[in-house]
């Protein structure tokens, strides 16, 4: 009986251990995160942030971009040109995405499922 709780004591040290060391590699993550400057979106009423606004980004600075769906259908965020695809962000859902360029330019971000109501532009500027 003794050697019973003394095993169950020394297996709960074990999980704690590996969700404490889970937990550190999490906060490491968002440390990391938070020092990045960020921006974020709502997709609400098949617009990003109401007016689709331009996102500016400077160069060689990676901006984290938190995009959250509060619209009662899903949607998407999409820059072609730098490679970023959310895939299909559900209602209630949120994605956390990160852009970065070398290059000044102006990029198009948009949903593809409502291209033409849902874009704006990513400004990459010194
Ligand atoms: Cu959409």
């Amino acid at each position: 009986m003794n050697n019973n709780i003394i095993a169950i004591v020394a297996i709960s040290f074990i999980v704690v251990g590996s969700i404490w060391g889970i937990g550190n590699l999490i906060s490491q993550n968002n440390t990391h995160l938070s020092k990045t400057n960020g921006v974020l979106l709502l997709m609400k009423d098949n617009k990003f942030n109401v007016t689709n606004p331009d996102i500016i980004v400077k160069i060689n600075q990676p901006l984290k971009i938190n995009i959250a769906n509060q619209d009662f259908r899903k949607h998407d965020f999409i820059i072609d040109d730098l490679n970023i695809n959310t895939g299909y962000i559900s209602s209630g859902q949120e994605f956390t995405t990160v852009v970065a360029s070398n290059k000044m330019g102006v990029h198009t971000y948009y949903c593809s499922i409502h291209p033409d109501i849902m874009t704006g532009k990513i400004i990459v500027k010194n």
